[in-house]
């Protein structure tokens, strides 16, 4: 039985960025409220958006677009060539590439339906389908030869559809193989009240509790656990076939499962104390914004990230409070953000002599950020962040 806790009003699709001739039509909107299902421990958003409209030719999201993400994807593929020595490896949802190309052409083939992200990566020479994951793809790849590593980062939070998921990930892994996900931890953003995590694409964020809840449905179990940085916090899960005695469940998975106990995963009341948090947050930004206004500063954004979308439109921020946001993703640049259509430009290093204060929608990426603007923090430029609670930095 699914328990609603959090209600983050009427959403426009998060990366839906709206082009200049399409901001006199009305935007689709969806009620974005999170649930809790007690029986499973699974938290996850109660009405969802086809995957059709989401993840298709125009899907903006491109995962080499920071320093951090493509050196965790580096130092991943390292240990994961001097841990596993895989000889065939299936990543799910391979974006443009970012993971794979630390890989040999030969030994490695991804799966990411959005046709342009795809065309990326097949430029390159890799081996990719651009289609969605699924049992009857999954035979097609490995009907020579099994994999014996398949990995995801930031994926298996988007499919509803664990059966399609992990029946697939069945026939494609050997009997010996291991699966690595990445995603987003339930723990860490509820730590850092960060409600932004939940938009129309992220309709799961995972505990360790509710995964290996799932996973047993499918005869799949974690072995080892690492908590890592990226995206503000997330779990990278080692997942075995459960009769593969091969690996031993480490330590670390048992530690992990104790601390989200300890903090309350498994009850509801926890997550109705994170809502009243997150009503706190609202207002604590709005006052911090409302100040702001009252002082006539010039405040930007910094990251047009799907995140902003949910603040943005639950707070109801606009463009009175922040000029426009700077991003480097292309596809973002001169389009407007979805519900507060804010107007997104092409990254300039910040000017303190133009800016006051920066609200770091990329927040997730602060040090990155922090180490490349420098010189503007140095002459007095402060930043705006809710994680873990509204202030200025
Ligand atoms: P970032 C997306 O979420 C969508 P978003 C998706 N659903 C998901 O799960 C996660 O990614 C993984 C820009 N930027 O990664 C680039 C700068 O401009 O937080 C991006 O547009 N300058 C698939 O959108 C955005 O910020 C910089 O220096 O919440 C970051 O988006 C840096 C570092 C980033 O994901």
């Amino acid at each position: 039985m699914i328990k609603k806790f959090l209600d983050l009003g009427y959403q426009p699709l998060a990366n839906s960025y709206i082009s200049k001739n399409k901001l006199k039509y009305k935007e689709n909107k969806f009620k974005l409220e999170v649930g809790f299902d007690s029986k499973n421990y699974l938290v996850s958003i109660l009405k969802t958006v086809s995957k059709e409209k989401m993840f298709n030719k125009d899907y903006p999201y491109k995962s080499s677009e920071s320093n951090t993400m493509k050196k965790s994807f580096k130092d991943l593929s390292k240990k994961i060539k001097k841990k596993f020595n895989p000889k065939f490896i299936i990543e799910i949802g391979s974006n443009d590439g970012a993971f794979i190309k630390n890989f040999n052409r030969e030994t490695v083939v991804g799966i990411e339906p959005c046709k342009n992200l795809a065309q990326i990566t097949t430029k390159k020479k890799y081996k990719i389908f651009s289609e969605y994951w699924s049992p009857k793809l999954s035979k097609k790849i490995t009907k020579d030869k099994k994999a014996d590593l398949i990995y995801s980062a930031n994926t298996l939070s988007h499919i509803e559809n664990f059966k399609e998921i992990f029946d697939a990930v069945n026939i494609a892994l050997s009997e010996e193989g291991i699966l690595i996900l990445e995603d987003p931890s339930l723990l860490k953003c509820l730590q850092n009240t960060a409600y932004d995590q939940f938009y129309c694409e992220h309709i799961y964020v995972f505990s360790t509790l509710a995964l290996r809840k799932i996973l047993k449905n499918f005869e799949l179990e974690i072995f080892d656990i690492e908590n890592t940085k990226t995206h503000g916090g997330s779990n990278r899960y080692y997942i075995k076939k459960t009769n593969n005695n091969f690996y031993k469940i480490t330590d670390r998975v048992n530690n992990e499962i104790k601390k989200e106990l300890q903090f309350g995963l498994h009850k509801l009341s926890t997550y109705q104390k994170f809502e009243k948090k997150v009503k706190l947050s609202k207002n604590k930004l709005l006052k911090i914004f409302t100040d702001l206004n009252k002082k006539k500063s010039r405040v930007i954004g910094y990251g047009a990230t799907a995140k902003s979308c949910t603040v943005l439109n639950y707070c109801g921020l606009g463009k009175n409070n922040i000029k426009y946001f700077y991003d480097t993703t292309s596809y973002k640049i001169n389009k407007y953000l979805p519900g507060s259509k804010i107007l997104i430009k092409k990254y300039k290093k910040l000017d303190r002599k133009k800016i006051d204060l920066v609200y770091l929608g990329a927040w997730n990426f602060k040090d990155e950020i922090f180490k490349k603007e420098k010189s503007f923090i140095k002459n007095g430029g402060r930043f705006i962040t809710h994680i873990p609670y509204p202030k200025i930095i």
